[in-house]
């Protein structure tokens, strides 16, 4: 067999198969050449592989890095801590993500639980004790000291609101939680908490490696670390995760290259070391099944992407209909890898300009338009905005009168 853009062609029965089974199995059915048939499959259906490039240019950060304030867990139970080290913990118990844990008085402590339900691995619970208020999130619903409270939510000096893919839980104290609706967790820490923190996010030093896999002068595995940051429930005992062997995945290395090391990203190879990252992405197809597709490999891509925007990056759209499918979006919005954290709107028509903060994923706005947040319709161009007067909503080109004057509006 030969080879698609340096794929061996066996590999990629089972990565198309990851992506689209049905229709890999209906092109296999009517067709008599394997290679034939893989061919027609990714010509067909427009898979698109973003061809690697290099060498990897010099990009300065758009927006200040702030990417070793964040801590992050995505996929196939894959981790970044503050300190820049990526491993791989595939535990299911209850686990301190990370807790405020060398001062007298706990400012917070957040805690995640993964489960697999019906062969697909997700966040099932996290539990955050922020300044004596319980925050919890069990399956999509959020509680507070307990009760399902609707979003958005404030009180106490807590945050929590929905926003397109995320939800966002943040804090006075400096510290922003984002849970993502592909399973996966972002803890973003003000720097006045570096060296004082635990758990699986370690111990925010700055130092990779140190006190978290060498202690003492002592190393510990990946799996001996995170058994280490369990905390179990009153009456729960639940067994630690047992040492497995790396697996040699080497064959699964184009794949995650093709994607990693292409155009979407070529201005954040300088930015984020992409190294970890292709190592991920090669164990999360390693320990692949077939009901994990989207976590498989999507979400290494989808992480990688975070990262760069959090460094200051500006990472460029590399989902399509076929690949990772594209979000969908509501109304008229489209769906960008990297837009503005402030996007405009009619009643704030300048406020992308003056925004500082990094690029997010989410839905968009078209160019050249902007979202109508007063009627809440969707996006158009600023000048058909309508506006309010005295509480009245008028459209753009309608008339009014005040008992002296009349008015025309203009957006
Ligand atoms: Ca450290």
């Amino acid at each position: 067999m030969g080879t698609f853009k340096g794929i061996p062609l066996w590999i990629l029965p089972l990565f198309l198969g990851q992506l689209n089974a049905q229709l890999y199995i209906e092109e296999i059915e009517g067709s008599s050449s394997g290679e034939y048939l893989i061919h027609e499959t990714i010509q067909n259906h427009t898979l698109s592989f973003i061809p690697a490039v290099y060498p990897t240019p010099v990009v300065k950060a758009i927006n200040k890095a702030h990417n070793n304030k964040v801590c992050s867990t995505w996929g196939n139970f894959n981790f970044k801590n503050f300190d820049g080290d990526v491993f791989r913990f595939p535990g299911t118990c209850n686990y301190v993500f990370s807790s405020h844990c060398k001062s007298d008085y706990e400012d917070f402590n957040i805690q995640i639980q993964r489960s697999i339900t019906s062969s697909i691995l997700v966040i099932s619970k996290i539990t955050m004790k922020i300044n004596g208020l319980v925050v919890q999130v069990i399956e999509n619903n959020v509680l507070v000291d307990g009760k399902v409270v609707q979003l958005p939510y404030s009180g106490l000096g807590v945050q929590i609101e929905k926003r397109d893919v995320s939800l966002k839980v943040s804090s006075k104290l400096g510290l922003v939680l984002m849970l993502n609706d592909d399973n996966s967790l972002m803890l973003e820490l003000d720097e006045k908490y570096a060296n004082q923190t635990c758990g699986l996010c370690g111990d925010y030093n700055g130092i990779s490696i140190h006190n978290e896999f060498i202690n003492h002068g002592v190393h510990i595995t990946e799996t001996q670390f995170g058994n280490l940051q369990k905390l179990d429930g009153p009456t729960e005992q639940c067994q630690d995760v047992k040492p497995e062997p790396r697996r040699n995945c080497t064959r699964f290395e184009n794949i995650c290259e093709n994607i990693l090391m292409g155009s979407a990203f070529l201005n954040c190879h300088s930015l984020v070391d992409v190294e970890q990252y292709m190592e991920a992405c090669v164990q999360d197809l390693c320990h692949c099944n077939s009901k994990m597709t989207s976590l498989c490999m999507c979400n290494t891509f989808a992480e990688y992407s975070r990262q760069c925007a959090h460094a200051g990056g500006q990472p460029r759209n590399w989902r399509t209909k076929e690949f990772c499918s594209a979000r969908k979006c509501p109304l008229n919005m489209e769906y960008r890898e990297c837009g503005s954290a402030c996007p405009n709107t009619c009643t704030n028509p300048e406020r992308a300009a003056l925004c500082d903060s990094h690029c997010l994923e989410g839905c968009y706005c078209p160019k050249g338009t902007v979202f109508d947040d007063i009627n809440n319709k969707g996006c158009i161009p600023v000048d058909m905005c309508p506006c309010i007067t005295a509480g009245e909503i008028y459209s753009s080109g309608e008339s009014y009168s005040t008992p002296c004057s009349t008015w025309q509006v203009h957006a």
